[in-house]
Formats: structure tokens, C-alpha cells, sequence
């Protein structure tokens, strides 16, 4: 046999990582993410998904997700997460609700959704935090401890729903790039903290000031300090709203490391990506924000509708700002059986960035008749309401549950797909189950 030398196939990622993953996987993949993947940074957030080391860490092929993570039955679960939620990325951390997990009138702190663009702050101390407001609409630059803030302002607490701009991603056609959420980027808790006006009263904010932002302690994928991950903003209207949070607590709880411990940002009816986690600076601006994931295309929409597939100039996609009224099924899990003689009670979540829900209804029908589910009061606007309803069946088959929300300001649900983006933002589409009956 010629002697021929073997190269590891660490080496070879490490020296041609697109060669490297065509040879292994028959296809071309992303220079950047390969690459990335062998950074500091990056082997990172893989121990913290993983929740412990991955020993030989150096060898584990590029372009693959460890069979800890990859698989809908997941041996180990997310640090501080339940077993059942689905990872969709674990460089950085991503992962979803299934939607009968979201059951619960709050969604519990180890079900929360997870959407990371970087890798959460490695060793965080309580006591040395703070966080900084400053800005060109600022009147001064000033700096709280959390203790300063907890015992200086108003403490509050609401029922907040995030939901990530993107949820629902994965039926656009043609598919958009980007985590592939289906329905489970979305949560509501209880969020305590303090209101963004009362701190940014105390700073004083100038009269020309436009947008308030977020700088937060994550650290880029690439490993390299101070890049920012993402740094995000609200028109300054929505940042002196009742219900918008600087928040220590979830549930009554400390946030999950992974959903911003020990401080963030939470507006409810905004795109997820405005609420900044390990948030330690907050921006005045005299203009529209313009920090990482805040222009060109990312949460925006072409600001007139375009055909699927259109590509579509920076200057005419307009920056995501109230979330559409949505609607989840929770209970029961899609595929139910029953009998024909009974019926089938149904539950869920509707939620909106107007004052509230109006009506919940129901369909067997794929949309020809509607009936109406009990839809309860909300605490406070931006939570999400529960309903349900008791679900008969004309005859044995198959059958789709379909649900459709209104709000209060009359918008509804499309039944299909509404308007296609580049990114695939906003699918507010109607949720459907499966349900046999015998
Ligand atoms: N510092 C920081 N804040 C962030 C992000 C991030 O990557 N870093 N992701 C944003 C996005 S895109 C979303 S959808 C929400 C997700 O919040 P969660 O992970 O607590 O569900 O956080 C937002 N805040
Ligand atoms: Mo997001």
C-alpha cells in the first residue's frame, strides 16, 4: 500500500472546513459557523447546552449536533430547562416549546423559550453588577447596582409575553434563513422588576430623544471581546409605557442564566429581540437605534407586501414593531383520539400587542363555521389569555382543530400564511391539531 499519511478530520476542518464538510457530508457548508465552531467561543456555548464539558471537544466533527442534543428525546436537558423542549441550535443555544408544554397559565422558568444570538456571560456576580444609562438624549450618565435599583424605585410585577420575532419561521416558502421555530418561541410570565420610565426619569431624558436601547454582557460567537452580540431598541413611547421592565425576577424566581440572569429588559407586544438580557447599559437616543441586529434586514419587514422570494432593498424593509395577534392550541397535544360520543375539550393561549383579546373561536371545519371559546380577563395588557372550549363531532374521521383570536383593536388571524418576508418574521397563521375520532 502507498504510504499515504491520514489526516484527522479536526485537521482537516481546521484547514479547509468547506472541503472538510463537503468530503464528510456531500454538501458545501458555511465557512463562518464551521470556522467559528473550533473557536474558545464557541466550544463555550456547546459545554453550557450540553451541561457539562465535551471531552475530545477537538475532534467532534463541525456541521454536526452532538447526539446529547440532536435528537427529539433528549438524554440531558438545557441547564436549568426541562426535558421536551426542542434545541434548534446549540451554537448559540436555541430552543422551543412544544406547544402542549405551554399549558400552564405562566409558563414555568425551565420552559421558557431560549433564544440566544451569543453566548450567555460565563460567571456572572449578583453583587458586582450594574447598569448604566447614557445616550445623547441622556441629561448624565448614571450607574445602579441591582440592590440600588431594587430598593430605589417602585418595585412591579406583570404578566409579560415574549415572542420571538421569528416564530413560525419554518413555513415560509421559500424558506427563510435563520433558527427554524415553529410555534414554541413564545412564553409568558410574571416579571418583576422595576419600570424603564422611573430609572430613565431619574437619569432625565432630553426632549429630543428618539430610542431607547440595550447593550447586554453576552459574549459574540466569535469569541472576541467586545463585539456586541445584539443590541436592540424601542421607540421611546414604548420604553415609558406602564408595562416596560427592567426585570429581575420570572415567576418569583431568578431568571434562568439562560434567559438574561441576572437582569433584563421585558416589553411585552414588541418582538422578543428588543427585550435585552444581561442587560448592564441602557442607550438614549437622539435617533433610531442602529447597533447589531437593529438595520438592514434583521426583524424587519418589506414595508409594502412582495411576492415570495422577492429580494428587497435595505431602505425598503421597516423595523418589526407591534406583534400580531396569535393563537396556540395547548391541550390537547395534536394527534388526540377519541370517542365519537364524547366531547373534546380544548385549551390554549391567545395573545396581542392591542389592550386584549375579544373573541377566541374554534373550527372542525377548516374554516366554514366558527364557534366561540371561553376566553378569560388578563391581569394586565401584553399577557396572554387563556381559553377553551368543548369540541363535538358530527361523525367518526379525521379532523383538524383550527383556532382563531381576535383583538381588541379587531384584528384576526389569517387560517394560511400571511404575507411572505425575506427573514421570515411574523407568521401568525392559525394553530392547528390533529384529532381522531372512533
Ligand atoms: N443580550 C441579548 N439579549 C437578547 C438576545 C441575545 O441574544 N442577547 N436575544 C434576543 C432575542 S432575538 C429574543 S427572541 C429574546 C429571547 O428571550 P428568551 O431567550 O428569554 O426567550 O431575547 C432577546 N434579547
Ligand atoms: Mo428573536
Amino acid at each position: 500500500m502507498p504510504d499515504k499519511k491520514v489526516i484527522g478530520l479536526h485537521e482537516l476542518y481546521e484547514k479547509d472546513p468547506i472541503e472538510a464538510d463537503k468530503l464528510l457530508w456531500g454538501r458545501t457548508s458555511d465557512p463562518v459557523t464551521r470556522r467559528g465552531f473550533l473557536q474558545k467561543g464557541a466550544l463555550t456555548a456547546l459545554s453550557l447546552a450540553l451541561g457539562s464539558n465535551m471531552v475530545f471537544a477537538n475532534n467532534f466533527p463541525a456541521g454536526m449536533i452532538p447526539a446529547g442534543l440532536a435528537y427529539s428525546d433528549q438524554p440531558f436537558n438545557l441547564p436549568g430547562k426541562r426535558a421536551g423542549m426542542v434545541v434548534l441550535n446549540d451554537k448559540p443555544i436555541n430552543a422551543e416549546t412544544p406547544p402542549h408544554l405551554l399549558d400552564d397559565e405562566l409558563t414555568p422558568n425551565d420552559l421558557f423559550f431560549v433564544r440566544n444570538n451569543g453566548i450567555p456571560p460565563e460567571s456572572i456576580d449578583v453583587s458586582s453588577w450594574t447598569l448604566t444609562i447614557e445616550g445623547e438624549s441622556a441629561s448624565q450618565k448614571k450607574t445602579y447596582t441591582l440592590a440600588e435599583l431594587k430598593s430605589k424605585f417602585e418595585n412591579v410585577t406583570y404578566n409579560l409575553t415574549l415572542e420571538c420575532g421569528g416564530n413560525g419561521r419554518k413555513e415560509f416558502n421559500p424558506p427563510a434563513k435563520g433558527n427554524q421555530w415553529s410555534t414554541g418561541a413564545v412564553g409568558c410570565a410574571a416579571w418583576t422588576g422595576v419600570r424603564l420610565r422611573d430609572v430613565l426619569k431619574d437619569v432625565g431624558v432630553k426632549s429630543n430623544a428618539v430610542y431607547v436601547a440595550y447593550y447586554g454582557q453576552d459574549t459574540h460567537l466569535s469569541g472576541e471581546a467586545g463585539k456586541v452580540v445584539i443590541s436592540r431598541g424601542v421607540p421611546v413611547t414604548k420604553a415609558m409605557e406602564e408595562e416596560s421592565l427592567i426585570a429581575w425576577a420570572m415567576n418569583g424566581k431568578d431568571i434562568p442564566v439562560l434567559n438574561g440572569y441576572p437582569l433584563r429588559l421585558v416589553f411585552g407586544g414588541f418582538p422578543a429581540s428588543c427585550s435585552g438580557k444581561w442587560l448592564s447599559q441602557v442607550v438614549i437616543r437622539d435617533q433610531v437605534h442602529d447597533g447589531p441586529k437593529m438595520t438592514g434586514q434583521s426583524y424587519r419587514v418589506p414595508c409594502k407586501p412582495v411576492a415570495p422570494g422577492t429580494k428587497v432593498p435595505d431602505d425598503e424593509m421597516c423595523i418589526i414593531e407591534e406583534m400580531p395577534v396569535k393563537s396556540l392550541i395547548t391541550f390537547p397535544k395534536t394527534g388526540a383520539t377519541i370517542k365519537q360520543t364524547a366531547r373534546l375539550p380544548i385549551r390554549g393561549k391567545a395573545w396581542t400587542s392591542a389592550e386584549k383579546i375579544k373573541t377566541v373561536e374554534w373550527s372542525i371545519d377548516f374554516g366554514s363555521s366558527w364557534s366561540p371559546c371561553t376566553v378569560r380577563v388578563s391581569d394586565n395588557r401584553y399577557s396572554w389569555q387563556s381559553f377553551d372550549a368543548n369540541v363535538s363531532f358530527p361523525e367518526t374521521g379525521y379532523y383538524e382543530v383550527w383556532v382563531r383570536a381576535t383583538d381588541s383593536a379587531g384584528a384576526a388571524q389569517p387560517m394560511l400564511l400571511p404575507g411572505w418576508n425575506p427573514r421570515g418574521y411574523l407568521n401568525n397563521a392559525c394553530h392547528r391539531i390533529a384529532v381522531k375520532v372512533s
